[in-house]
């Protein structure tokens, strides 16, 4: 039990309200976890795979109406309705809280609550933020454990302070109707109930990670970001650092991930993993910006997921992985999913735990499966996973999943057309949400579903930044989804995204020119590095075109989206989209 007051109040209120048989403190202990695991496969919560071929690994499966993000029932809860903003759900705190308070009433009697005590980033860091995360659930409190830092010594961390972030989790009835993930910003709170799936449930990620962390970094003056963090190291020994934000299920733990193509390999270039799914920047004392991942583990999509497209998740899910929603191969006792390879298993429950017919044109796993691992795992961890200062960031990528429009990269031309660049994002819809697939929708820095405030005042807080940071990254975008008029992907992307990220760094360094047209800087199609590919210079050139006609039709709707985000949206940002249509009209 833990000497903090604040804390201890506040639990015993939580228990008050939801009314547990028990209270049991995390102390993330090997003993306790593996007590745990065998408490979950006992009830059926968890099934324990083959502990030869993977060992410390377990299936789970959620309820089948539970098995994505649900954006339409996701609440930043401001007490006054303008600073959530138009983009974001919002319920009044006080209304919210009765609303939810009945439905936590009770919600855990017959259950035990667990009492988790995690940290985002390194305990102790300048970057650290910790959270503490009531919840009924142990497959929660196991993947906790996996994706955060979980132990005493973030108690240690928290000492007598009431600044750590409030959760409270109930699987309650897993009933859809009664489903609410709430943020309370202005109280470091997130209340969680009637879901099991993890972006909904594992706090420390999306809700704390990523909504109130944005909060919090805009008051404190930095951000939080839905980025992954690699760096690129040359045949020298230099380190370059880049971030990148997709949006979800776009690719961002295969871009993180990636394998140099064999001639890039051979020359001695490698890639480094630091994170794949979020950022927390600072601008360091050198007048650059800083990144960390303030995760500990991956919590990957499963589907497509191959050796040839990420060998290094792949391997990272060897070991010490929980997996949710895949196939069971009840012949080995392992795990599958469409795209894992060509030779599904024939003796095998779907990811609903039904007997699965692999020629019956059903899918196996569920579009949403995914594997949450240990980052450690991961054969390509950078050496800096674990730095309390981060990593120096050369460059800021932003992308999307489109057919046409946008090029295979384009270079912005400051940082405040960066900014513009980051905030006409758009993307077609995935999986990991609940709702319709493919359609186009504007999901800006790829933070959409993810900021815990208004759009419009994050967008000038992104302006902001760059008034501070003396030192800044350029922001580029890129697009590996290009497909030609067999709707085929042009571009082979995975690990030959690498000769873009090359361009992408030559361009912060100087050491490349490109071409200016009305969207910003394109590469000379030559300056694309292209050795060993079966691609020719007239193929990268159909990739980096600019279509006026396709860009002036976007601008209606980038338009209309601005006007959706409202009064806050920063007038910078219409100046741009102004000077872009006036270019794109120009004469060729
Ligand atoms: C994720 C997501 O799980 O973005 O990372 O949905
Ligand atoms: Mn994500």
């Amino acid at each position: 039990m833990d000497k903090n007051g604040h804390l201890r109040k506040w639990v015993s209120e939580m228990a008050e309200m939801t009314k547990p048989d028990q209270i049991v403190w995390i102390d993330g202990s090997e003993e306790q976890l593996e007590g745990l695991r065998a408490q979950a496969v006992s009830t059926g919560e968890m099934i324990k795979l083959n502990q030869d071929i993977l060992p410390g690994c377990y299936l789970h499966r959620t309820a089948v109406n539970d098995v994505a993000r649900v954006e339409g029932r996701t609440f930043i809860c401001t007490r006054k309705k303008e600073d959530a903003g138009n983009i974001n759900n919002w319920i009044e705190p006080s209304e919210c809280y009765e609303r939810l308070s009945k439905i936590f009433r009770g919600s855990m009697k017959g259950r035990t609550m667990y009492v988790i005590p995690y940290s985002m980033s390194v305990v102790g860091s300048p970057f650290a933020k910790y959270g503490i995360e009531l919840t009924d659930s142990i497959y929660v409190v196991l993947n906790m454990c996996i994706m955060t830092r979980v132990g005493n010594d973030v108690l240690d961390a928290i000492g007598d302070d009431d600044g750590f972030i409030k959760g409270l989790h109930s699987k309650a009835q897993l009933d859809e109707e009664n489903r609410y993930i709430c943020h309370f910003p202005e109280d470091n709170t997130i209340w969680s109930v009637n879901s099991g799936y993890g972006g909904n449930v594992l706090l420390g990620k999306k809700c704390f990670a990523l909504r109130i962390a944005s909060y919090l970094g805009r008051k404190e003056g930095w951000m939080a970001e839905h980025m992954l963090i690699l760096g690129v190291e040359y045949p020298n020994g230099e380190i370059k650092y880049v971030t990148a934000a997709f949006p979800s299920a776009c690719g961002k733990t295969n871009l993180a991930m990636l394998i140099p193509p064999e001639t890039f390999q051979k020359k001695g270039y490698k890639v480094w993993c630091v994170g794949d799914d979020i950022a927390w920047i600072r601008i360091g004392s050198d007048g650059r910006l800083w990144a960390v991942n303030p995760e500990n583990g991956f919590f990957g999509v499963a589907p497509g997921t191959n050796e040839k497209s990420n060998p290094n998740a792949l391997a990272a899910t060897k070991k010490g992985t929980i997996f949710t929603n895949v196939v069971h191969n009840l012949d080995n006792n392992t795990v599958w999913w469409e795209g894992l390879d060509k030779n599904p298993p024939r003796n095998a429950l779907n990811w609903k735990g039904e007997p699965w017919d692999p020629d019956s044109g059903e899918k196996g796993a569920h579009p949403n499966s995914r594997f949450t691992a240990p980052a450690k795992n991961c054969p390509c961890v950078s050496s800096e996973f674990d730095s309390v200062c981060g990593v120096p960031i050369t460059a800021i990528v932003f992308g999307g999943r489109r057919a046409k429009t946008a090029p295979l990269v384009y270079e912005s031309r400051d940082w405040q057309h960066g900014v513009f660049v980051g905030s006409i994002m758009s993307s077609e819809t995935t999986a990991a949400a609940t709702g319709a697939v493919g359609v186009v929708r504007h999901d800006p820095m790829a933070m959409l579903p993810f900021a815990g405030y208004d759009m419009g005042d994050y967008f000038r807080h992104w302006l902001e930044m760059g008034k501070k940071i003396t030192r800044k990254p350029k922001i580029f975008n890129v697009n590996w989804f290009r497909t030609d008029d067999n709707g085929q992907f042009i571009w082979p992307g995975f690990g030959d995204n690498l000769r873009v990220l090359l361009w992408i760094i030559a361009r912060c360094e100087g050491k490349v020119g490109a071409e200016e047209t009305p969207i910003g800087f394109v590469p000379n199609p030559e300056d694309i590095d292209t050795e060993g590919l079966d691609i020719g210079t007239d193929v990268i050139k159909d990739l980096l075109y600019v279509d006026r006609k396709l860009w002036i039709d976007d601008i209606k709707g980038i338009r209309e989206f601005y006007g959706k985000v409202g009064d806050r949206m920063p007038k910078e940002l219409y100046g741009e989209l102004e000077i872009l249509e006036k270019r794109l009209s120009e004469k060729e």
